[in-house]
């Protein structure tokens, strides 16, 4: 949460923070501001004072009314043009303004935090002018990873959407017909045709910004033995198939409030074959005992072990121990969500820190078999003290 910066800034001795980026698509500075800027901007603070941000004569009025620091300036008052005209190139203006605002803000002799992709070049200018810059990880980051109540219900509201979604596309795939080579057939327009990857991706987009949210890249649909590369989106071009497993994996964010959510489901449009069904048995087992068993202060690890041993005695092989293998449970448990599809903390074997509560988390088990191809079933949760709260609702369920 925000108010824990103070203490996570002062345990890495720390006096100030200072983030100097765009915020459409820097996570951290988004978080601090909520002010959506396509150039970059400063932000300050030091501990145990509000934040101070700094941006330019255009954006000032809009950051006045939209950002939530409540202290903004403009450049203008602090001398920008004749900085900017008074040195070698602009852009090395624009590094020796930085360091002035620095300077008159934060001062010489504090230590300065910085994010692990603050420009070094900014780094570089800024030392130079001697001020003393630490670059750290996990600072603004580590804070992220404890929502507060609008964050959950942001992403909640997101979850609804892709639940409504991917129930209207799996209820597509269900009222297809199957053609030759079990292709799934669909009418458009009043003629029937082959349903393909491109098509269910190009509605899925649409319905999503009906709704104020959007898909960023690609979504995973993927039909057949390609689905068992778990990260294998789907060609624009390729066909679904009956009788074979179908992983969707939807992931868009709000447009405005930027928070991501992130599900699966794994869907056989006629008849799954005995191996995806015991598959899709040790998957779902696997993921329900995981949630039973997440709470405040169970390890990352602890819950990717619980889950690796439970698919190793269904008779499946895990890359627990870091070995590289396509057939079985390839990859971690789940990630964090938030202002970023893939953020702390992580159930993965490395991840020896205690989950906490408000930690919005996905647990996604999978099984995956180059012939055959995969299974993943992903819920999205909040942790809590004595148990988990799952933001999904959606029903599970493999065969359409
Ligand atoms: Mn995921």
């Amino acid at each position: 949460m925000r108010e824990d910066l103070d203490e996570i800034l002062a345990e890495r001795g720390a006096d100030a923070l200072l983030v100097y980026s765009e915020s459409v698509r820097n996570p951290n500075m988004y978080y601090l501001t909520n002010f959506l800027a396509p150039d970059p901007f400063i932000l300050l603070k030091k501990t145990d004072r509000p934040p101070i941000m700094v941006v330019n004569s255009m954006e000032f009025p809009r950051a006045q009314n939209e950002s939530a620091v409540k202290d903004v300036k403009s450049y203008v008052d602090y001398g920008y043009l004749g900085i900017i005209k008074g040195a070698k190139t602009p852009k090395l203006g624009v590094m020796k303004f930085l360091a002035s605002v620095v300077e008159k803000e934060l001062g010489k002799g504090t230590t300065i935090s910085v994010p692990h992709d603050f420009p070094s070049i900014a780094t570089d200018v800024l030392r130079r002018e001697g001020l003393t810059i630490k670059p750290m990880f996990n600072v603004i980051e580590k804070a992220r990873e404890t929502k507060e109540a609008d964050e959950i219900d942001e992403v909640r509201r997101v979850q609804e959407v892709v639940e409504k979604i991917t129930k209207e596309t799996i209820d597509l795939m269900a009222d297809c017909d199957v053609g030759p080579k079990n292709t799934l057939i669909c009418k458009a327009d009043g003629r029937k045709k082959a349903l393909t990857v491109g098509d269910v991706k190009s509605l899925m987009g649409h319905r999503f910004l009906d709704d104020w949210c959007v898909v960023e890249g690609e979504l995973i649909v993927a039909c057949g033995p390609s689905s068992a590369n778990p990260h294998y989106h789907g060609a624009r071009e390729d066909t679904l198939k009956a009788n074979q497993p179908i992983i969707l994996d939807i992931y868009p964010r709000s447009v405005r409030r930027r928070y991501w959510t992130d599900m699966t489901r794994t869907v056989v449009k006629g008849r799954a074959s005995r191996a995806v069904k015991s598959m899709f048995d040790a998957v779902l087992e696997a993921k329900n005992a995981c949630m039973d068993a997440l709470h405040e202060g169970v390890y990352g690890s602890e819950m990717f072990n619980l889950c690796c041993n439970l698919l190793e005695k269904a008779g499946y092989n895990t890359i627990r121990g870091g070995k590289q293998i396509q057939k079985g449970f390839t990859h971690g448990l789940g990630h964090g969500v938030g202002l970023e599809i893939h953020e702390g903390p992580s159930m993965s074997e490395v991840y020896k820190f205690p989950l906490r509560e408000h930690n919005i988390l996905t647990v996604e088990p999978g099984l995956y078999d180059p012939k055959i191809g995969g299974v993943r079933i992903e819920d999205i949760v909040e942790v809590g003290k004595k148990g988990c709260n799952n933001l999904t609702k959606m029903y599970v369920q493999l065969e359409i």
